[in-house]
């Protein structure tokens, strides 16, 4: 008999009972061949009706396995999609085990919980959303991570994709900029400690340095690099690569320009291609710029801490993430 599987749904190991699903078009033959009701007036196997609790014993041949209670759900309110015998035995890898045997010898195919949540998919019982809720609900560590996969699995509302990733995949934030505009305090001040070596020489951030950062839940690395100098700036070739390096893997970078100095934007092809990226101008405490601010720009004092709550409106908004508001109940994305 093809096409008919049986999953163990308890833990492996000692319990109170083991759960056995029996599953597939034959889930009634397979099961008459193996069950007998305790009761002699009990109704024939092929007649199992829905709702019913039927207390019986299974036998190999002759040979008792256990006894157990038998529960037939029909396809249209079973969780796979297929008509489903669900077998509850007494506790014990044993006992289950020999159930499984029992199983395997009718030709039905033994599949894993995980392999049963794939079923309840490919038979649309379950969206993808919820097929991955359930399988991430297997392995859940907390009881917030437990309510939040819950949510994803009741309800059926789901989140635009862009949520989806960002909450799982953090959005790479890389700050460049000339050696000296403030990259690194900027970076502090978004970190919200001193991470990352400020100095006054320029050049002092050699290679990248990054954090995971949170801005109005959303996770996000920022990634503070040694900057894009020119020749005559004292910063090596090496860090210059490393910072090309990661502008070329940001999805957003924050270009810093220092507005004390008539400090002109670095013009780099990596920057030329860049979807995102925030023009910031630096150190408007010392404010004697003759450059105009261009549209969209962002200013702050990365020291005294100015204009960083409107830099970090800027980046969500940026990203589209302004949109998006938290309420427990519903659906939040937790993978793509
Ligand atoms: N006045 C002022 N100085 C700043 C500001 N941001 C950074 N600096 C100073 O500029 C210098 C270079 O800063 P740093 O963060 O190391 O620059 P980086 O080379 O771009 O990483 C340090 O002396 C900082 O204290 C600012 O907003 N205002
Ligand atoms: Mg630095």
């Amino acid at each position: 008999m093809q096409n008919n599987y049986f999953a163990l749904t308890t833990p492996p190991g000692q319990g109170g009972i083991s759960v056995i699903e029996l599953i597939g078009p034959d889930a009634h033959r397979i099961i008459a061949k193996i069950f007998r009701h305790n009761s002699k007036s009990a109704i024939p196997n092929s007649q199992l009706s829905p709702g019913h609790l039927y207390l019986g014993k299974i036998y190999n041949n002759t040979d008792l396995i256990d006894e157990v209670i038998i529960h037939y759900i029909p396809t249209r309110h079973s969780f796979s999609g297929l008509d489903t015998v669900e077998i509850s035995a007494h506790g014990g890898i044993v006992s289950a085990n020999r159930i499984k045997d029992c199983l395997s010898a009718t030709g039905a195919k033994e599949i894993t919980a995980r392999q049963l949540i794939n079923l309840a998919a490919r038979n649309r019982k379950i969206n993808p959303t919820q097929k991955l809720a359930l399988k991430e609900l297997l392995d859940a560590k907390t009881t917030l991570a437990a309510q939040v996969l819950l949510d994803q699995y009741t309800e059926r509302a789901t989140l635009p994709k862009r949520f989806v990733q960002a909450l799982t995949q953090p959005k790479r934030i890389v700050i460049t900029g000339k050696p000296n505009a403030g990259k690194s305090t900027l970076f502090n001040a978004l970190v919200g400690k001193d991470r990352a070596i400020v100095h006054h020489t320029p050049g002092t951030t050699r290679d990248t340095i990054e954090e995971t950062i949170s801005i109005n839940g959303f996770p996000f690395i920022l990634v503070d690099t040694a900057g894009l100098g020119n020749k005559t700036d004292r910063i090596s070739n090496k860090a210059i690569k490393f910072s090309r390096k990661e502008i070329t893997k940001a999805d957003l970078v924050l270009h810093l320009i220092d507005a004390s100095e008539t400090d002109k934007p670095c013009k780099l092809p990596e920057l030329k291609k860049l979807t995102k990226d925030i023009r910031v101008y630096n150190k408007i405490d010392l404010f004697t710029s003759t450059i105009k601010p261009s549209a969209g720009s962002i200013q702050v004092s990365a020291l005294k801490g100015a204009g960083i709550d409107a830099l970090k409106k800027a980046i969500i908004s940026k990203f589209g993430f302004g949109k998006f508001k938290y309420r427990p109940g519903r659906a939040l994305a937790f993978s793509e």
